[in-house]
């Protein structure tokens, strides 16, 4: 692709790459993906999409190349034969943003869910088997209130780890800490939203995290607020490679902020959303986002471009 000298960012010029209309049945919306690449090349996300009656689904969908997806004939069956599951989490409208992390050779999606207290929004863990097939259901994993739980793709210090964003502080991004993915401790604040000049309201974490040699690089998003609305950008940053709740770096500026008409325009007007980046072979980060809360979309950006953006 073509590389704008301007942004860090590009869009694929074919966005979106998935819309409500490429999928079976009566679903309206398409985003905020998480994806991962296989080891044989092959990619696969799981989508987040809604129908009409905004009932909510995790679909699969896969990809040769990573740009054009085939969705399966149905969405993801819930593990509602699990007791535990069935206590806690509704069978429809609960489950938003997958995560998918590949962390010693198992793939487990963490999502935000709306649990049956009526309250709030807790974090969620599945593990997905190799066929994307068959979720099984591991528990919630924290505190009422959380959002955006982004597994890291690897044991740092023998502790499985996380970043998060507590809804009941000031919105900023804090990273923990588990031995099993279950019990989960050792919260500290990595990034402030006061911190973030164009992130006024909320920062959270974004894609799951991609090891380089400078450290673990992040896309994360934040919020400001423009008149009546809230704007959903993205940006990155970098945190230590031993200790991922030391923020090293983190780039002055949004990398993407919603522009395109597609990003303007849909349920949620003014909306890049991500939930995964792939770091290609050639140093290519392929970002897939959510646009207005309504269509699925891809941009690139250079690895090292986005380190030294970070510094
Ligand atoms: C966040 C999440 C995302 C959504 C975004 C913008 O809080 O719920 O799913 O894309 O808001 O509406």
């Amino acid at each position: 692709m073509l590389r704008d000298k301007k942004h860090l960012v590009q869009r694929y010029p074919d966005n979106p790459i998935l819309t409500g209309d490429d999928f079976p049945g009566d679903i309206v919306t398409v985003f905020n993906a998480g994806v991962v690449k296989r080891d044989d090349g092959r990619y696969t996300m799981i989508c987040r999409c809604e129908d009409s009656g905004l009932g909510r689904y995790m679909w699969v969908a896969d990809s040769v190349d990573g740009i054009r997806f085939t969705p399966r004939p149905q969405p993801l069956k819930l593990p509602v034969d699990d007791p535990d599951f069935m206590t806690y989490c509704h069978t429809t409208k609960s489950y938003w943003d997958p995560r998918i992390t590949r962390i010693d050779g198992r793939y487990y999606v963490a999502h935000a869910a709306d649990v049956t207290n009526g309250l709030t929004c807790q974090l969620g863990l599945f593990e997905i088997d190799e066929a994307f097939e068959k979720l099984t259901w591991l528990g919630l994993i924290s505190e009422p209130d959380n959002r955006n739980g982004v597994l890291f793709p690897e044991k740092i210090g023998g502790f499985y780890h996380r970043l998060d964003r507590p809804n009941d502080n000031a919105f900023d991004i804090w990273a923990c800490q588990s031995p099993d993915l279950i019990h989960w401790g050792r919260p500290r604040r990595v990034l402030a939203r006061s911190e973030v000049f164009w992130a006024d309201q909320k920062i959270g974490p974004g894609a799951v995290p991609i090891r380089t040699d400078k450290g673990w690089l992040c896309i994360m998003h934040g919020v400001r607020r423009q008149c009546t609305d809230q704007v959903y950008s993205l940006g990155v940053m970098l945190l230590d490679l031993e200790d991922p709740a030391k923020l090293i770096g983190i780039c002055p500026g949004a990398i993407l902020f919603p522009q395109m008409t597609y990003e303007l325009i849909g349920q949620s007007p003014s909306v890049v959303f991500t939930n995964a980046a792939i770091l290609e072979p050639d140093g290519e980060m392929r970002i897939y986002y959510g646009a207005a809360d309504t269509v699925l979309c891809l941009a690139t950006a250079n690895v090292d471009e986005l380190i030294a953006a970070c510094q």
